[in-house]
């Protein structure tokens, strides 16, 4: 019987994660290594970096940290030719850079708008293009990007974010449709709320202890009645980087514990 493990084996790869020094980043690449990928990541400050090489070596992961601000192309590509002269080649991009801010839409500065979409959309459109080339001449190549539950769905403050979010689903069909024939496979992880430095204003206590009302609305809102944890999207990112998905293209794949299937728990 044959051993379908093999096809989610990464032996021999070598996979880039943006903003791979903490959070959803760090447990992406983590579970890649675990699957046998050969890591690199990046970050953009040096304290980031020490801690993050110092948490990789802590699980026995031997991964390259990498000085880069994704939304600066030129940084992008010497990141790139660094990582092919000290790794090999990039086989597997996972765009999970990202940042959010909460302001009504009426008080957010143009900048402001500008800044998300620049790090949440244009950056990944500047990482895939850095890679594709090389990707078409091997005629093969995986690229993930980190979606959300705002590329399907709006809220009060973050129209900045679900912008970017949705251009990043749409960018990733595009990637699939234009280079599917090359066999490069472009997906999306869709996570639901996880628990990161990005969501812990939505999770603080409130000063007499109880839930912060974001937090109780979400546990409210997720069948799984719980918050992600960044460990719950390795699977979905080891099986897209994979030769398992080699037939999965333009995919959201949502990790999110149900919360788009529900309509919310009754009060
Ligand atoms: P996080 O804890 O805030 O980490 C974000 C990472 O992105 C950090 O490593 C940060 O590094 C890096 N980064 C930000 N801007 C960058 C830039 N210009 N160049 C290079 N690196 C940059 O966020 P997270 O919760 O892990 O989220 C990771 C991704 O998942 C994001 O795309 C986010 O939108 C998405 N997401 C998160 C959730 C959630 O509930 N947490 C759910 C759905 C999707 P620095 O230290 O250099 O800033
Ligand atoms: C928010 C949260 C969300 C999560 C995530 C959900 O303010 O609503 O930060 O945007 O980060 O994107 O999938």
């Amino acid at each position: 019987m044959m051993d379908i493990m093999k096809k989610f084996s990464l032996e021999g790869k070598t996979a880039l994660v943006t903003g791979g020094a903490y959070g959803i980043g760090f447990a992406i690449a983590e579970g890649l290594a675990a699957a046998g990928a050969k890591i690199a990541f990046n970050c953009r400050g040096e304290k980031h970096m020490e801690q993050a090489l110092a948490d990789y070596q802590a699980k026995g992961i031997d991964a390259h940290g990498y000085f880069c601000d994704v939304t600066k192309e030129d940084e992008v590509t010497a990141m790139i030719a660094k990582i092919e002269k000290d790794l090999g080649p990039v086989d597997i991009l996972v765009n999970n850079a990202g940042i959010i801010k909460r302001i009504p839409m009426t008080q957010m500065k143009v900048e402001e708008f500008r800044e998300v979409v620049d790090i949440d959309l244009t950056a990944p459109f500047i990482m895939a293009k850095a890679v594709l080339p090389g990707m078409m001449e091997r005629r093969r190549g995986k690229i993930i990007n980190i979606c959300s539950m705002m590329s399907e769905l709006g809220r009060e403050t973050v129209s900045a974010y679900a912008s970017a979010k949705g251009g990043l689903k749409m960018l990733t069909r595009n990637i699939a449709s234009e280079y599917g024939a090359f066999n490069i496979q472009c997906n999306g992880i869709g996570p639901g709320y996880i628990a990161t430095p990005q969501t812990a204003p939505l999770r603080e206590k409130q000063p007499d202890g109880s839930r912060h009302p974001f937090d109780s609305f979400i546990l409210a809102k997720t069948p799984a009645e719980r918050w992600g944890d960044p460990e719950d999207l390795m699977g979905a990112a080891v099986f897209l980087a994979s030769e398992a998905s080699d037939f999965v293209n333009g995919h959201i794949l949502y990790v999110d514990g149900g919360i788009l299937a529900y309509i919310g728990k009754q009060p």
